[in-house]
């Protein structure tokens, strides 16, 4: 183990350098948990962002135009919240010493708003990475949407620290290969090049050229031979400034648990406190006091608080270009005001589309018709599809690609790549100032899974659109049919699905998406066509605002059975019912589209949509009836897939599988005692 000696001739900033690292030091050591390592091999790094590279003002956290700054490895959390204290965000010493703690702004991993300056939730490898191609997009087509006389009012870079694990896992490269193929020239990566990872040295697993790969992904690569080095490090974040083109990554050679005698260079230092003994041997060996533990000298802290200043003149001069821009072009402002808010503008519901019973139509169509509809009432919505645009109507018609070189474009081409695009979403989603959406086959959010459910742990408004729902989508058989999926993202807390059962539904869908900003929400939509509900004989669709809603009743009084389904099985319950009403039982359907938004509901809603005194409820979707239970109780029954599908026409599949009027229609019978 080859380790550095420490600086003879201790200059000021080692002594700044090494405040960061014994905050870090010190901090995992009296949580008894946590990862001392990373922050000690890259607290240069660190020092060398906030005190001359990040554009920030660390007393208003919130400035639009800020630099974004993503810990993409998050395990090594106590680098940024050393820092956000450092730097006067408003973390305490006392939040320090409470790392890991119950209740704490400093928990384990950094969580989105815990504290000020926590960008974006990271722990989950990759996705830091993810987010910070995203809030490169927003930025992008923003600085594109939005100038005055002196250029773009959102004007900034994107800056992250990711390490091996972050590079090592698939959704980094899907990024990394959109980011260079978009030409995302403000994105730029710290790479963490310390040769260790959690099980030993990365050789035993990561042995490609790393720089060659991003090269080849269309990257700007830079090499800084040693994370000491802060005229390399300024030299080479200069360099990735002054590239516009392409995104840059710098391979910083970092030390995994710089200065620590017995465990530097190796993984012991990555996932576990040095132990009291080696912190004393550090200290001594970097010349670091043994006592006070959280020690942070005076001229540090009032070096570091004055870094944190930095930015402040520059936050209100652009304060006082936008205000007067805003008196210059007032519709504009107004347009800005709404994009931040996530708001469409004023008229936005009346625009959207109307279906008349008659009719049929694949929700996915109708939902294509309202994107379109709605696209003119926020001009900052963007996104689309990973390579499904056809298929998930997504395309907005009127509008242009954001593309290389032109990053006024609404419409993203994310390629093949799933997890990216939800990964970005959630980054776009954050940064602000747009609302994105995204759309894949339903089947295939099992690749973008991470990232949704971070999304929904960080309450990121994305708007997804999940098409080809169920085996309805017929001949591509069981890899392409969804059968488990609507029970894991019903299962994912703060994540709202909506699975709507005809063009009506779909259109109220949207509605109730667009007006949810605390979290995710999905629209799970139909690839074969659906008959228009009439609404003039059953009940309107504003319903599907409450999760769930009586659709049709037969009878007066508390009905003998109800027949309660989302989307494409909404049809069959109606015709079910018709046949049981024609035979003089007293039946309902109550459509539920959303179960979440249903049990949200007080309980006189519920009770009125599901009396407790009916036990005779039969559930009807063609997806895995987990959690169906919940709603139909003990003596209920559920027509379900609790199996895979099969390749066939969708009527086949529909009828071998029992989602048929027929089968519904005797089981209730059944459940009547019959
Ligand atoms: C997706 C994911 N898989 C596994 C982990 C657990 N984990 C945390 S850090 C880490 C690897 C550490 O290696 P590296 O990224 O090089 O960080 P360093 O050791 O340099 O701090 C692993 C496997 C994780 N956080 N996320």
């Amino acid at each position: 183990m080859s380790l550095q000696s420490p600086d003879t001739t201790k200059t000021f900033e080692r002594t700044c350098i090494d405040t960061i690292r014994f905050l870090a030091v010190d901090a995992v050591q009296q949580a008894d948990s946590g990862h001392p390592g990373m922050p000690m091999g890259m607290a240069p790094v660190a020092h060398a962002l906030w005190t001359r590279h990040l554009k920030y003002d660390a007393a208003h956290p919130e400035w639009p135009d800020r630099d974004r700054f993503i810990l993409s490895a998050g395990h090594g959390s106590m680098l940024l919240y050393g820092m956000l204290f450092l730097t006067g965000y408003g973390l305490t010493l006392d939040d320090l010493r409470h790392f890991r703690k119950l209740g704490s702004r400093t928990p384990g991993h950094p969580e989105y708003r815990d504290a000020p300056g926590i960008e974006t939730t990271t722990g989950p490898l990759g996705q830091g990475f993810g987010n910070a191609v995203g809030m490169a997009i927003a930025e992008a087509f923003l600085g594109a949407t939005f100038r005055d006389e002196s250029g773009p009012l959102i004007d900034h870079y994107t800056y992250t620290i990711a390490s091996d694990g972050d590079l090592m896992e698939g959704v980094s490269a899907e990024a990394a290969s959109l980011a260079g193929h978009l030409g995302l020239g403000k994105l730029i990566v710290l790479y963490d090049d310390n040769l260790v990872s959690l099980d030993g040295p990365t050789e035993m697993a990561f042995t490609e050229d790393r720089m060659a790969r991003f090269a080849a992904y269309r990257w700007h690569t830079q090499v800084v031979p040693d994370a000491n080095d802060l005229t390399a490090l300024d030299d080479a974040l200069d360099a990735a400034r002054a590239e516009t083109e392409r995104p840059s990554i710098i391979a910083v050679r970092s030390h995994i648990g710089y200065g620590s005698p017995h465990k530097q260079d190796t993984s012991k230092a990555h996932g576990s406190p040095l132990g009291l003994d080696e912190v004393k041997a550090t200290k001594e060996n970097l010349g670091w006091p043994l006592e006070p533990t959280f020690y942070v000298p005076d001229e540090v802290l009032a070096f570091y608080r004055k870094a944190g200043t930095r930015g402040a003149e520059t936050r209100r001069a652009w304060d006082e270009r936008l205000a007067a821009w805003r008196a210059a072009a007032p519709e504009k402002a107004a347009i800005w005001d709404r994009a931040w808010r996530r708001e469409p503008a004023p008229g936005w519901e009346a625009a959207l589309p109307t279906y008349e019973a008659g009719g049929a139509e694949a929700t996915r169509v109708v939902s294509g018709a309202v994107i379109n509809a709605l696209a003119p009432f926020v001009p900052t919505m963007i996104g689309g599809s990973a390579d499904l645009a056809s298929s998930n109507n997504t395309l907005i018609k009127d509008a242009e690609v954001f593309r290389r070189g032109s990053h006024g474009g609404r419409n993203i081409w994310f390629g093949v790549r799933e997890h990216a695009m939800a990964s970005a979403s959630n980054g776009m989603a954050l940064h602000g100032g747009v609302i994105p959406y995204a759309a894949t086959f339903f089947v295939f959010t099992d690749y973008q899974r991470p990232a949704l459910r971070l999304g929904a742990l960080m309450g990121a408004p994305v708007k997804y659109v999940f098409t080809h729902d169920s085996i309805g989508l017929g001949e591509d058989g069981p890899t392409h049919q969804p059968v488990e999926h609507l029970a894991i993202l019903r299962a994912t807390p703060n994540f709202t699905v909506l699975r709507p059962a005809d063009a009506t539904e779909t259109v109220a869908a949207w509605r109730v998406a667009m007006g949810m900003n605390g979290g995710p929400v999905a629209l799970v939509l139909t690839r074969q066509k659906l008959p228009t509900i009439d609404r003039t004989r059953y009940a309107p669709a504003e319903g599907v605002a409450r999760g769930a809603y009586v659709l049709a009743e037969a009878g007066e009084g508390e009905p003998q059975v109800i027949l309660i389904a989302s989307g494409s099985e909404v049809h069959l319950a109606l015709e079910a019912h018709e046949r049981l009403a024609g035979e003089g039982v007293r039946s309902r359907v109550v459509s539920m589209p959303c179960r979440t938004l249903f049990f949200a509901q007080d309980e006189a809603y519920r009770d009125e949509v599901l009396p407790p005194a009916v036990e005779a409820r039969l559930s009807i979707e063609a997806a895995a009836t987990f959690g169906w239970r919940d709603v139909v109780g003990d003596h209920g029954r559920m027509i379900g897939l609790d199996r895979f599908g099969a390749s066939a026409p969708a009527d086949d599949l529909f009828e071998a599988f029992g989602f048929t009027a027929g089968h519904v229609y005797r089981v209730a019978r059944e459940l009547l005692g019959e």
